[in-house]
């Protein structure tokens, strides 16, 4: 590692990077790996490696115990899970969400021929915004789904309301929101499902997988036939399925992973407040903050840029970043409606979506969880601190920490 003091220990004024490594966001968590091996070596003596094997009905029992659901269906990844509850939903035509997600939410509904209806957010929150989603409802709206953005809870009763009054069902993508609570509820709880990804990036993850959560019983006994082909035993199909199985490995990583579960958690408060503190007092540069009271995973550490009050671009501060090996990303720049095949289709959607762009224009998301220490951080956030205020005077030959060289 090397220290950074000065402007001019920057990777981005000729010193070497700071990390020899890339510091990537989203490195797995992963937890006792000796139980871990060992569950994987039942799965081999077993020789039942999926289709509902014993290890994804243990997971499945689990998930729904600590979620306080009555139904939490493994899926094969996230974005099955999603296309699978839209279908069970019977949704069709257009759907609402927002377009300040990452592009899967989207790509679940065009998948299937659904028209996706972007609506805007409350810059405050980074959810979607109710009175923007009620202007977004037409004759041809079937459904509304809520996406709840680094594990902050959307505004669920508003919501609710909305699609109430419209006689429309609501959903939750709540990939990020495993381990959440709203209201003391966990998520899981809320609309008529919601879902979750176990994606290695998760602070929680089954290598790959996810998990659709519902109390409704007619639901859940749609989508179990669904992932599974739409089998209603043998040789007898009810409904247009797919493969949506968990396999027994991801059942496995999983069951290991609720194990440590709090430690991971731990881990990203304590990272947190690292950031927090590193990042206090510099302008222009704020952290989002998640509610001191409820259960919050803090798997996403998001940073906001007022260029003007910085005094370098969100651009500029992660273009720096990446110089010193810190892989900062920019989710979910530049929205949805940005993207394939979205731009081409509905050329007018970020006519609807201000806040979404200005958002979108100044987030940074920083490395967190067990591969990051506190040391990291604070050199993180030293790369950070010289980026405001006026330029200082290099040494002969570097640059200045605005790009000038003397
Ligand atoms: N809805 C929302 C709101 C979501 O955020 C997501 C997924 C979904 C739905 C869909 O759920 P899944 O179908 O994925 O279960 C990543 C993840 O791939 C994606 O799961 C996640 N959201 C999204 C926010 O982030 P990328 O394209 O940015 O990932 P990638 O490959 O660049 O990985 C991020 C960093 O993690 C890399 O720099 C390296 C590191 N990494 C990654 C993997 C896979 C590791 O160190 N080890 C690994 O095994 O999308």
């Amino acid at each position: 590692m090397n220290k950074i003091s000065t402007p001019f220990d920057l990777a981005s004024n000729g010193d070497p990077a700071a990390f020899a490594e890339p510091l990537h966001v989203g490195r797995p968590n992963v937890g006792d790996r000796r139980k871990l091996m060992a569950r994987i070596e039942g799965i081999l003596d077993r020789n039942w490696l999926s289709n509902h094997g014993p290890l994804v009905q243990e997971f499945e029992a689990k998930l729904a115990a600590y979620l306080g659901v009555k139904h939490c269906i493994p899926i094969c990844n996230g974005t099955v899970a999603l296309e699978l509850a839209i279908r069970a939903l019977d949704l069709k035509g257009e759907v609402i969400l927002p377009a300040f997600t990452f592009v899967a939410t989207a790509h679940s509904l065009q998948w299937q021929g659904i028209t996706p209806i972007f609506a805007d957010i409350d810059p405050a929150t980074h959810n979607l915004d109710p009175a923007a989603v009620e202007r977004m409802i037409t004759p041809r709206t079937t459904g509304i789904i809520g996406v709840h953005v680094w594990g902050r809870p959307c505004a669920i009763e508003a919501l609710q309301a909305v699609a109430d009054q419209h006689g429309l069902p609501l959903m939750f993508d709540a990939a990020h929101a495993f381990g959440c609570s709203h209201g003391g509820r966990m998520i899981g709880n809320f609309g008529r499902c919601e879902v979750f990804s176990f994606h290695a990036t998760k602070f929680f993850n089954t290598f790959e997988g996810g998990a659709i959560a519902t109390n409704d019983d007619e639901l859940a006994a749609k989508i179990r036939l669904m992932k599974n082909f739409g089998f209603k035993g043998f040789d007898n199909v009810v409904y247009l399925g797919v493969n949506g199985k968990m396999t027994e490995v991801c059942a496995a990583m999983g069951l290991t992973g609720l194990e440590s579960l709090n430690e991971f958690m731990a881990v990203n408060r304590r990272n947190y407040e690292a950031y927090r503190q590193g990042l206090a007092g510099i302008p222009g540069l704020r952290l989002i903050e998640y509610s001191p009271t409820e259960p919050c995973n803090r798997q996403y550490i998001v940073a906001e840029v007022d260029e003007r009050a910085y005094g370098r671009s969100r651009d500029a501060a992660i273009q720096m970043l990446h110089a010193e090996n810190v892989l900062a990303r920019k989710y979910f720049w530049p929205g949805c409606h940005r993207m394939e095949p979205y731009r081409t289709l509905y050329p007018e959607a970020g006519r609807n979506l201000p806040r979404t762009e200005e958002v979108a224009a100044r987030v940074i998301v920083l490395p967190t969880g067990k591969a990051v220490d506190v040391a990291t951080i604070s050199i993180i956030c030293g790369m950070l601190v010289p980026a405001h205020g006026a330029c200082a005077q290099p040494g002969p030959g570097r640059k200045s920490s605005c790009g000038s060289t003397s």
